[in-house]
């Protein structure tokens, strides 16, 4: 056996020591021990039965090689894996190769595990779990219980987002928003965030969850959370806080009662020429009823031509409006002002209405060239502006404002609402893009919602808050009359099997065909009663998940309160950008909804976040009919994970996603094998010479090895891998150069090693 093994076998060495990591648990830490507990998540993997993706790898390696970093800094690290199975993602490709999902979770589990166990990842392999095994969703519809008993659960009946080929509603974050351009014009397009293809708007009665309610803290809460920017600002944004005023317009037709617009720019308030409502602003059905002959007519008509654009979810394109005949009142000099319906203005927010300033607003401006509303302006821009061209939207002194004149726009914003407060026709107010989270999908594949309607009780307002308190009955402003939930001892409500499992489009979930598991008595009346027979949102699923894992073996409880005071919050978090507003932001407001339930002690789950980039082949996306996705399966096989791995770190800057090549990884190889030859033969030289001369280190030595350390650690700290391996191959050239002349140091020898492990484990620990 003395021949240089220069050729390393890898599937040899990769199988060995995977086994002694299984056998000896080696990634398993005592959790309810531990004295220096690290908590490494990646994001829950929804698997197609496809199998993994090259890409799947890429940011599974990403995580694990911070994990592995992090435990040879001396930390307990744990670092779990499971499978978000349920969802219209998995059902989806059920139907598309016309399988039962049961039966797709059965047979693709297996295939899952089993290719990520060669990567070599250091996963906590006793601590799986999959998001549709019923000890799992136990604690998923127990977690929909505590919502509703809170009142942050209720149903609500609003035009919402409808994918026709996934036959369910989707929540506003799990709507593509994309601009698409024709030829003359910018419009946007909305489209299923799992199937791509375009929503449209339905009137359907949901549950919803009050995200919206914690609005404010979500917002707070990103300045203390150390996330990648890009993904703070994109919550920013979603959250969309706007700051402004509601301001009454009082009415000619019907005494007492205004127009309420809501506006971030009182300052610009004597410029408003007319309002304009949605179509479905209640004003609209009073107008109707008192609009005579042709213009009720024509107004009828427009009505009639937005609904059909509302219901095909067309966005509005071109400004387009009618004068409905009635005027408002300004609310400072009495002026007379018409009012429009027009379709730019959104139904779900602010009031409805806006007051249309022309000369400041580009929306009505456009809108009022059309129509031949008066623009008048009432601001001094800072520099020349042309009016007949377009509206000047920033700040600046006030003109034709009468008692306001000459004030600042900020100054003017203060005393024109103050002087509205003391008329009562106005006062502060706060608006968010936010929406509340529309839990329900009418789809067989997720949990199903543990919640039980009867008729009887109903028919009396009776329900669950009013046979509780009557304070939480007061709090929960929806007409709960008839529901409870499912009793916590009666959890999980198991999934049936149902061999039909195919959306129904009718916006009823195929649940609803089973009578045994539709039909139960009420838990309060005893009457005969029915199951909610939707399911929850995938992204439920997902929202808690990090709690679930530390505590897997918690029977009685989600999770157990000392474990989780150990090991949570999650201390770093890898995951793709695309869940920025979806799962990272579900996954905050149930946190913190936990925290105010006193249910755990924090109120942020991750602690550190940091996206990875996309992993693309030969410079295009991989596609299955482009041809070109990379099966890590084949790679691991030809190449070894070792490689694979230290290639897929190699490519590109992590954060930024990397261009996958095969000279790329073959290059790698070379550079492994190299790494593997000098260890071998420094080895062996110091074998030989342990009696005799021990070589010790020298300056010039000493020097490079301690910068490469230090580079390789602060760059692996920063996710830098691809310049943290560039360092080690760096100081590669020089040890072999070294190796020629005078030798190299086990000291040397085992450093290379330690730097390069966390990159190529199997070699380095053989
Ligand atoms: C008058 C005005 C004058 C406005 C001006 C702007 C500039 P953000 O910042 O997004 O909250 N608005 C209010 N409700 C609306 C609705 N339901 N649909 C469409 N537009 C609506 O935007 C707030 C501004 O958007 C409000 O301020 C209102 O127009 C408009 F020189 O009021 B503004
Ligand atoms: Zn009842």
């Amino acid at each position: 056996m003395n021949k240089p093994d220069v050729d390393f076998n890898h599937a040899e060495i990769e199988a060995k020591w995977q086994k002694v990591w299984q056998d000896e648990g080696t990634y398993e830490p005592e959790l309810s021990k531990s004295k220096n507990p690290y908590y490494n998540l990646m994001m829950f993997p929804y698997p197609s039965a496809e199998g993994l993706h090259v890409g799947n790898m890429y940011a599974f390696c990403g995580s694990d090689i911070y994990g592995r970093y992090k435990r040879m800094l001396g930390r307990d690290v744990f670092e779990p894996i499971g499978l978000d199975g349920f969802g219209i993602h998995s059902e989806n490709y059920a139907m598309k190769i016309n399988e039962h999902p049961v039966k797709v979770a059965e047979r693709t589990q297996d295939n899952f595990y089993n290719q990520l166990k060669i990567i070599g990842n250091g996963f906590a392999w006793r601590q799986k779990l999959e998001t549709y095994d019923p000890d799992y969703y136990k604690w998923t519809q127990w977690i929909f219980v505590q919502l509703f008993k809170a009142g942050l659960a209720y149903r609500k009946s609003a035009p919402v987002n409808w994918c026709p080929s996934c036959q369910t509603v989707l929540a506003d974050e799990q709507v593509i928003k994309e601009q698409v351009s024709s030829i003359n014009k910018q419009e946007e397009k909305f489209s299923c965030e799992r199937c791509g293809t375009e929503v449209v708007k339905r009137d359907l009665t949901q549950w919803y969850f009050k995200i919206t309610h914690y609005a404010q803290s979500l917002l707070d809460g990103l300045e203390k959370i150390d996330w990648s920017e890009k993904v703070k600002l994109a919550q920013l944004n979603w959250l969309g806080k706007s700051e402004g005023a509601k301001i009454m317009f009082p009415l000619d037709i019907e005494k007492d009662s205004s127009v309420v617009v809501f506006t971030t720019r009182a300052d610009t308030l004597m410029g408003t020429s007319y309002l304009a409502l949605a179509a479905d602003h209640p004003l609209v059905i009073t107008i109707l009823n008192k609009a005579k002959g042709q213009l009720r007519e024509d107004i009828q008509e427009f009505l009639d031509y937005s609904h059909k654009i509302f219901e095909r979810g067309e966005p509005a394109g071109e400004k387009e409006g009618i004068y409905t005949g009635f005027n408002a009142r300004h609310p400072i000099n009495g002026d007379e002002i018409p009012i429009y319906i027009a379709n730019y203005v959104l139904t779900g927010y602010g009031t409805g209405a806006v007051m249309g300033v022309p000369a400041h607003d580009e929306r009505d401006f456009e809108f009022a060239n059309k129509y031949q509303i008066r623009i008048k302006q009432v601001i001094i821009p800072d520099e020349h502006h042309d009016f007949s061209q377009s509206a000047y939207t920033g700040f600046g002194r006030l003109i034709n404002s009468g008692a306001f004149d000459n004030l600042s726009s900020l100054e003017a914003k203060e005393k024109i609402l103050a002087e509205l407060v003391i008329k009562g026709l106005g006062s502060v107010d706060v608006n968010w893009h936010l929406r509340d989270w529309i839990i329900s999908r009418q789809r067989y594949w997720g949990a199903p919602i543990p919640m039980i309607f009867c008729q009887r009780c109903a028919k009396e307002g009776m329900s669950w808050f009013t046979h509780k308190d009557a304070d939480s009955a007061k709090n929960s402003k929806w007409d709960s009359a008839g529901w409870y939930p499912v009793e916590e001892s009666n959890l999980p409500v198991v999934l049936p099997y149902i061999e039909n499992f195919r959306p129904t489009g009718t916006g009823v979930s195929p649940l609803a065909q089973d009578a045994n598991f539709v039909n139960v008595k009420c838990p309060a009346c005893g009457a005969e009663a029915k199951r909610e027979t939707d399911v929850s949102d995938t992204f439920l699923d997902s929202a808690w998940y990090f709690l679930r894992y530390p505590s897997l073996g918690t029977k009685k409880k989600a999770w157990d309160s000392s474990i989780t005071a150990k090991w949570l919050p999650v201390d770093m978090y890898i995951g793709g950008a695309e869940h920025s507003v979806l799962h990272l932001l579900y996954s905050r407001f149930i946190t913190k909804v936990f925290k105010d339930l006193k249910l755990i002690n924090f109120d942020e789950p991750f602690v550190k976040f940091r996206a990875h980039g996309l992993l693309i082949k030969d410079g295009a996306k991989m596609s299955k009919s482009r041809g070109n996705v990379v099966n890590p399966d084949d790679y691991v096989a030809k190449f070894g994970a070792d490689t694979l791995r230290a290639y897929l770190m190699f490519c590109g800057r992590y954060s930024e996603g990397g261009d996958f090549r095969d000279e790329g990884i073959l290059g790698m190889q070379r550079f492994l094998k190299r790494v593997w030859k000098i260890v071998v033969e420094s080895c062996k030289q110091s074998d030989q010479s342990s009696t005799a001369k021990k070589i010790e280190i020298d300056r010039n030595s000493s020097y490079m090895m301690h910068k490469t350390i230090k580079k390789v650690t602060v760059d692996i700290e920063n996710l830098s891998y691809n310049t943290a391996i560039a360092a080690i191959m760096e100081w590669m050239n020089f040890l072999e150069a070294s190796s020629k002349e005078k030798g190299v140091t086990i000291t040397e020898i085992e450093v290379l090693l330690k730097l390069l492990a966390p990159f190529a484990p199997h070699m380095t620990e053989d």
